[in-house]
């Protein structure tokens, strides 16, 4: 606690030095605590210069998505007071739902790395240490789980719409839980929950983003199908404002859908989709179809024109004639 108070006055004090004295004063502590807790802070990586007559002065962070820099300033109402982090677990979607029970509404796992992340039915997804961003959010809304899907989408236009900000790159959502940049699939999400017949006790929504991923570390069969923003935008990216600015837009858009439902995210959904007005081929439960993407619905839904008629789909793996190798 005193070291996340320190932290932040250290931040905000920016290029300035600020005094052992002046922080014990303005905490209420001693000044061998301040030193103490510089000192914890230093073991975490960070590097502060001190000078005596002058006092400290934060010079360089560790490109870590340390939880206590990010709470400090990050401006939400309910996604992201409370975030748990971890330098590699499993997965994040794991340990989520491990503790979402006892956890508030809001809470964030974090990981550097993942070393079992997972995708949807059971696929791998590629978590290494340090270039992505592989977080997950604990949820509980009141919401029929009939009406889940609808939260990964509006998860989906945070996301996109973070990138497109943050990056000053265009991001596309590719229905219902990819987010496309230049064709490449840079973001999945993975919705789970823990329900009721009808009603949800918890949602986990799970977020991977590769952002300083080289190319060298996307095995060769991903490569027309996965990119980094760091490729996209041939130079690196901060993570730790990537995450910042993403929770703060997760919460908007969160807060929009429970006060408004889907129609309040609905013109955002098609505007950033590039599934819309192309030809798509829908696995779902082995099955497949093909047609032509030509709406999304009032509740999420993707309208499919097929040569038998409309078809809605709610959820599936959805290929988009032009992107990642669909021809
Ligand atoms: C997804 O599944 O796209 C959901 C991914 C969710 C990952 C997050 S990370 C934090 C949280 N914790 C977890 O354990 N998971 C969530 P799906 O649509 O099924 O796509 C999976 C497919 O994408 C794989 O079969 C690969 O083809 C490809 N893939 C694997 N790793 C990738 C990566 N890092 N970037 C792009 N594509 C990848």
């Amino acid at each position: 606690m005193l070291k996340k108070q320190i932290l932040k006055e250290l931040l905000s004090a920016s290029e300035r030095y600020i005094s052992g004295q002046a922080l014990s004063r303005k905490l209420g502590i001693s000044r061998t605590a301040v030193w103490k807790n510089i000192e914890l802070l230093r073991k975490d990586g960070y590097t502060i210069k001190a000078v005596s007559n002058k006092g400290y002065r934060l010079t360089d962070m560790p490109d870590l998505l340390m939880p206590d820099e990010i709470m400090c300033v990050i401006k939400t109402s309910r996604i992201g007071k409370n975030i748990i982090y971890r330098q590699r677990v499993d997965s994040t979607n794991n340990l989520a739902k491990r503790i979402a029970i006892n956890e508030q509404d809001g809470t964030v796992v974090i990981a550097e790395e993942q070393t079992y992340g997972r995708g949807r039915m059971g696929r791998t997804w590629l978590s290494p240490a340090g270039v992505g961003i592989w977080m997950s959010i604990i949820l509980k809304p009141e919401l029929s789980p009939a009406r889940i899907y609808q939260v990964t989408q509006a998860a989906a236009v945070a996301v996109a719409r973070s990138i497109t900000k943050f990056c000053n790159v265009k991001a596309g959502i590719k229905w219902p839980n990819d987010i496309i940049v230049n064709g490449k699939k840079v973001c999945g999400i993975l919705t789970e929950m823990n329900a009721e017949q009808d009603r949800v006790n918890f949602l986990v929504i799970g977020i991977g983003v590769n952002v300083n991923t080289a190319e060298d570390d996307i095995p060769d069969d991903l490569k027309a199908k996965a990119t980094s923003l760091r490729q996209e935008l041939g130079s690196m990216v901060s993570r730790k404002g990537l995450v910042i600015n993403m929770l703060e837009q997760l919460d908007d858009v969160y807060s929009i859908f429970i006060n408004q439902g889907f129609k309040g995210i609905i013109d955002e959904c098609k505007s950033l989709s590039v599934t819309l007005g192309r030809e798509v081929i829908v696995t779902q439960a082995g099955h497949e179809l093909t047609g032509s993407a030509v709406d999304i619905g009032y509740d999420g839904k993707l309208k499919v024109e097929t040569a038998d008629g409309m078809v809605e789909i709610i959820s599936g793996d959805v290929s988009v004639r032009g992107l990642q190798g669909y021809i």
